[in-house]
């Protein structure tokens, strides 16, 4: 029978996604974080809701473009490739400011439940404005294969908590990010996917980028666009942070609005996260880079040890 309707859902989009017949994330407000835990593990993407009040968020977005020397008018000129969207840096250890919105009372919280059994520690922030990382991709893929870094593709209990902060006016969603619904453990990839009938390995996320640069070259997008339809798309409001397994390929939205970006990444603080701190500690400490760490620790986010080491490093540099 020739169909009735053909065009009339599908307005050049890229077709179902497949992962929207089950749920693919959770959603928590930060008044009630049971069970953040074993969301986080089971979904490696949460969204909690207002871990800012409102004058935390207006602080973090004036400090973010403060930091970052970019407003929201300068979009812009990073459109029309007048300038370049900022991003990078460690604006935990040249601005001070941000300590205490790093480490408010919810995050701590969130911490706690998703990292138990202290230490755990923030190893690494960033900032970026009208900057996306756009392109599926997993954080710090060497790790992966390194059975010394705790966290492998193949034991879901091996983590590292990414928190992604999308500072932006009341009103504005800034933070519009994507990820593969359970791309963190092969285990429930392949039976979710057995379930929905989704014949892509977990593997095969990892072409994306090759798959772009075939849609560039030869202008079809077909396996691209199949590809896309699996991400799973969640907003952050001003006051909401996602919470991220790194081990999710994973992916920022469309530029298409002024979009800042502030993140901290936190795991159990074991040999691995202590080598990798000290590799970096030896090239050189920042001004700010003790105070940090003293920070921290205050807040039972760094071992006694930890910040020890971390003075060490910056008697010897000075
Ligand atoms: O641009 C984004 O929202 C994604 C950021 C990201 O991939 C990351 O921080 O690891
Ligand atoms: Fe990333």
């Amino acid at each position: 029978m020739k169909p009735k309707y053909v065009g009339y859902f599908n307005e050049f989009g890229n077709g179902l996604n497949p992962w929207k017949m089950i749920a693919t994330h959770a959603i928590f407000d930060s008044s009630d974080l049971t069970g953040l835990k074993e969301a986080f593990e089971h979904f490696g993407l949460v969204v909690v809701r207002r871990v800012y009040d409102k004058e935390e968020t207006q602080r973090f977005y004036e400090l973010q473009k403060k930091f970052c020397g970019i407003g929201d008018e300068d979009i812009k000129r990073v459109v029309s490739g007048e300038i370049k969207p900022v991003v990078g840096g460690t604006p935990a250890l040249t601005e001070p400011g941000f300590w205490p919105l790093i480490v408010n009372e919810n995050t701590k919280r969130i911490v706690a439940e998703i990292l138990p059994g202290v230490p755990a520690t923030e190893f690494g922030t960033s900032a970026g404005a009208h900057y996306s990382a756009r392109g599926l991709h997993r954080d710090f893929p060497q790790w992966y294969k390194m059975p010394k870094s705790g966290m492998s593709l193949e034991r879901p209990s091996d983590t590292s908590l990414r928190i992604l902060i999308y500072p932006s006016k009341q009103g504005v969603t800034a933070g519009t990010f994507g990820a593969v619904p359970f791309s963190h453990r092969r285990d429930l990839y392949e039976r979710y996917a057995k379930q929905l009938g989704i014949k892509h390995s977990f593997d095969w996320f990892e072409m994306h980028r090759d798959l772009i640069k075939k849609a560039v070259a030869t202008g079809d997008t077909k396996e691209l666009d199949e590809m896309e339809s699996n991400i799973d798309w969640v907003a952050a409001d001003p006051g909401d942070v996602v919470l991220l397994d790194s081990k999710m390929q994973h992916s920022g939205d469309f530029i298409t609005g002024p979009r800042y970006l502030f993140t901290t990444s936190f795991a159990k603080e074991n040999e691995f996260i202590l080598n990798t701190l000290r590799q970096r500690w030896s090239t050189g400490m920042k001004p700010h880079e003790v105070g940090y760490y003293e920070y921290l620790h205050a807040n039972g986010l760094a071992s006694e040890q930890l910040v020890h080491e971390c003075r060490a490093y910056a008697a010897k540099a000075a």
